[in-house]
């Protein structure tokens, strides 16, 4: 049982006191690390008169010593529990001083300060600083923070902290100090600092208004060569704020620093970003394409913070949205500026429709805006962020571009250097256009995922073509009975010769927009019978239902101007087949692919060198994770048996094709970043992975030949898996051998490796896992080794996972009950697959509860964790 209370929207309150300033002197040591933090503290005249304050603190924290105006505090003055430290009577406004001991070196949480092979560094986002001294740590507590760094020299060279370095120098034992001020007012979760044998990349940025800013990546040096990649990207990210939304940098220096033990993807401290060195590393012999472009965006969501969340913060954590939603809308903006717009989106709505939606149709389904949490980082979800971001989107679209320009300039003019709400990021939008957007504000406050049922109707009399649409949403935890949402509907209407009809306004696309459970939109002067594109762009995040026939499916395959659809009538079209031979699997008959189907991927296959990257998308098969989200009752062997079959039957029947385009889609010249190049490997390699399931030992020397002579990880990586899943055992073992050796001392190289064995379909998939707990690359206390290794074979590994004897369940508990001690919010991460427990039949059900059970009696569970099984256990 967790003692842990759950915390609600509704009880908010401000704060009772604010601190003006706090000036903060580390001593740091891996052991005991001094923390001398000096207060301005005043009464909030907001708030209700009290002489109580409250700071929070863990009870990792010592407590050494407290003055009050300078004067010791007795100690019936103040009361430490678990969580807090409460000064029972202070006066109106006061200097505080606070001594706390803390130990970096036990810290495996990895929240707070702590090491990261031997180099300090913090995470404070949620609560990490309550690890660190007694202090409000609540986001709208906002204080200017000085920062002095003591540490040895010679071991710690390196010292950093948010802001600007102001002044530095030497002590007689070998230790020297940096002391950094930063100017603008924070909340404690954006503070950082940094103290190791670290190199830098530096570069300048002449903003907007002409300053010049420094530029600078830190990692170790033999990281060095690995940082061109991130430091173009930041530049671009720099530039791209300034262009589309008016937004200049604020300091003199932007700083970013790679750690290898990082609980998360990045995190946007003012002035001194913390990465994975995942997300910041790059280049092109160990990362691929995919790291590339992960690493792009996440350099530029972090910069976007600076805005979107640091000058504009949150009021409460459950407005987490209203940084997060609106970040990753800004970054999926900048990529698709940077690179193929259709690509992106198709990316984007993927994640959106598969692991979103999956977590919106769970037990821990919650709206944009939760209403009660009892761990907050349990709630930097795909909701928060993905839907946070589609919900963003649907304003944008909802009032044009240059409407929601000028709702943004609002609101970081109004609320700059504010902790503020989504209610006020709405507000702003609706001042700026004069609508009101009280109805659409419930996108914040029901969770669920909307059901669009749409039906139409023409009439050739008259040349009126109706559409009718019902919208629904499911019940989900926090409610029953949901109000219709307001929405914006994209739809084009197809003729028979593909062209789209012209609409309001010129426009061949015009924007319905839902406020009603239902309502029917009327279309005037339509001369033949259309064929409606709807969604168009993925307008809405919901679920679309139309009677479409395969027919105008695969028309709009091939005709729909709109990219997104035209992607999608393709995945529609798949899916449905796929859910047929799912049924003629699980009735024990024989599967067979249609003919009308090959015929289509053939036409697409000839069109492919015209458009590489969408061919790329378009001879992708419906992933398991979709046929898994979209199905009735999840039978994870039959989806990736008939799966598996459909790419055979497809690679056998088009055999030739797809060697043709392979050998045609040959780097001519040598390897190059572009969005072309990218795109040509992307679907190369699509063709490599088709001709390998055919097990034959010419693909196989092909295979071979191109992780041979590959000169990037891209291609060398593509050759790799696609051996390491095929049924060629040996050469499957020399090559992991092989990968092994060459890349033994690149840790994201190894990561890369251990996820293929991990995500390997094959039988034994668990005792292999097991095997790899124990090699000398895994280690158990790194999260990006538990996410490669632990985290893709429950989450990319389903046949395995879901074995029928429940091993795999048994495994992920054994796991999570060993991880919670070490690091809960990874130990709760982990746990999202057996959340999934009802969508699967009765006996894989059971096995799943029994292992939730079985966490659940362990008793002495984090907060983390204990929220997580609780609330799967009783939904
Ligand atoms: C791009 O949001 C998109 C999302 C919190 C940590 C980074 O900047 C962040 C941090 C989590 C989950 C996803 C992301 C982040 C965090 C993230 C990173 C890059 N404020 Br938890
Ligand atoms: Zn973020």
């Amino acid at each position: 049982m967790s003692a842990k209370p759950t915390i609600y929207l509704k009880d908010y309150t401000p704060p009772s006191f604010l601190i003006d300033t706090i000036s903060l002197r580390f001593e740091l040591d891996e052991t005991a690390t001094r923390v001398k933090s000096q207060l301005q503290v005043r009464r909030n005249p907001q708030a209700a008169v009290t002489r109580q304050l409250q700071l929070h603190g863990h009870e990792s924290v010592e407590l050494c010593e407290i003055k009050l105006n300078g004067a010791h505090l007795a100690a019936d003055a103040y009361q430490r529990e678990a969580e807090f430290l409460t000064l029972l009577d202070v006066p109106e406004s006061f200097e505080l001083e606070i001594e706390t001991c803390i130990n970096p070196e036990a810290n495996t949480a990895l929240e707070g300060l702590y090491l990261s092979d031997g180099m300090y560094c913090t995470q404070c986002e949620a609560e990490g600083f309550r690890r660190i001294t007694f202090y409000p740590d609540r986001p709208d507590v906002m204080s200017v923070f000085t920062t002095t760094l003591v540490a040895d020299a010679s071991r710690f060279p390196v010292l950093l902290g948010n802001g600007n370095p102001v002044q530095r120098g030497e002590l007689d034992d070998g230790r020297h100090w940096v002391t950094w001020v930063d100017p603008f007012p924070k909340p404690a979760y954006l503070f950082a600092l940094v103290a190791g044998d670290l190199q830098c990349l530096e570069d300048q940025f002449t903003t907007c208004s002409g300053r010049q800013v420094t530029l600078q990546i830190y990692a170790e040096a033999k990281d060095l060569e690995k940082l061109d990649h991130a430091m173009t990207a930041l530049k671009n990210a720099m530039r791209w704020d300034e262009e589309v939304y008016g937004r200049e940098y604020d300091l003199d220096i932007y700083m970013i620093v790679a750690v290898d033990f990082f609980n998360m993807g990045a995190m946007e401290n003012k002035g001194l970003n913390i990465f994975n060195t995942a997300c910041v590393l790059a280049h092109p012999r160990t990362t691929t394409d995919a790291g590339f472009q992960r690493v792009e965006s996440v350099v530029a969501h972090e910069y976007f913070h600076n805005w979107s969340g640091n000058r504009v913060t949150c009021r409460d954590w459950f407005q987490l949205s209203l940084k997060e939603g609106f970040t990753v809308f800004r970054d999926q903006c900048f990529s698709a500026d940077m690179h193929s717009a259709v690509v992106q989106r198709v990316d984007e709505v993927g994640i959106l429709r598969t692991a979103q939606f999956a977590e919106d149709a769970g037990p821990m389904a919650h709206p944009v805006r939760p209403a009660s949490f009892i761990e907050i980082s349990n709630f930097y979800t795909l909701t928060v962020y993905e839907k946070g971001a589609a919900v963003v989107r649907m304003l944008h679209t909802l009032l044009g571009a240059d409407v929601f320009r000028k709702g943004a300039d609002l609101y970081f003019e109004r609320h700059d250097g504010q902790a503020v709400t989504t209610d006020d990021f709405v507000q702003a939008m609706a001042d700026v256009s004069g609508r009101d957007l009280t109805q659409f504000k419930r996108w914040y406050s029901q969770a669920g995922t909307p059901r669009l049922k749409v039906s139409d109707h023409y009439d050739a009399a008259s040349q009126r073509y109706q559409l009718n649409v019902q919208q629904s949403c499911p019940a989900t935890p926090e409610a029953q009975q949901k109000l219709p949402f307001h929405l914006p509907l994209s739809v084009g209407l197809l003729r028979a010769d593909g062209s789209s009809f012209v609409l309001k306004d010129g426009k061949t696309t015009q924007l319905l927009e839902l406020t009603e459970a239902e309502q029917t939109f009327v279309f005037d002067g339509i001369d033949e019978a259309p064929l409606p594109s709807l969604l168009r762009d993925f307008s809405a995040p919901v679920k679309l239902v139309y009677g479409y026939t395969d027919e105008q499916l695969a028309f709009l395959l091939s005709h729909d101007e709109d990219g997104f659809n035209r992607w999608d009538a393709g995945q529609q079209l798949s899916l449905r087949l796929v859910n047929r031979l799912i049924a003629d699997y699980q009735q024990g008959k024989p599967l067979s692919l249609p003919d009308t189907f090959v015929a289509t991927w053939q036409s697409v296959l000839q069109q492919a060198p015209q458009d590489p990257a969408m061919a790329a998308l378009l001879l992708t098969l419906p992933s398991e994770a979709y046929i898994s989200e979209t199905a009735e009752q999840i039978d994870p062997l039959a989806i990736h048996h008939v799966r598996h079959f459909m790419r055979c039957a497809l690679a056998e029947q088009l055999e030739s094709s797809w060697l043709e385009l392979y050998r045609q889609h040959d780097s001519q010249s040598g390897y190059t970043a572009s969005a072309a190049d990218m795109a040509r490997r992307s679907l190369r390699n699509l063709c490599l992975s088709y001709l390998m399931v055919l097990e034959s030992p010419a693909h196989l020397a092909l295979a071979q030949q191109q992780f041979e002579t590959a000169d990037n990880m891209t291609d060398q990586f593509a050759a790799l898996i696609s051996v390491a899943h095929s049924g060629f055992r040996d050469s499957a073992d020399e090559l992991l051998a092989e990968f092994l050796s060459q890349w033994q001392h690149e840790s994201l190289v190894m990561n890369q490796w251990l996820m293929v064995q991990a995500t390997d379909p094959r039988e034994g998939g668990l005792a292999r896992v097991q095997q790899l707990l124990e090699h000398p690359v895994y280690d158990a206390r790194n999260p990006n080794k538990i996410r490669s290794l632990i985290g893709a074979f429950c989450q990319q590994n389903a046949v395995n996972f879901h074995a029928q004897d429940g091993s795999g369940y048994r495994f992920l508990a054994d796991h999570i009950l060993q991880l919670d001690a070490q690091n809960p919010q990874i130990a709760a991460r982990l746990l999202t697959p057996l959340t999934r427990w009802r969508r699967y039949a009765a006996d894989r059900q059971a096995l799943m509860q029994a292992q939730l059970q079985r966490i659940m009696d362990k008793g002495q569970l984090s907060g983390d964790v204990y929220e997580v099984v609780s609330k799967s256990l009783c939904q």
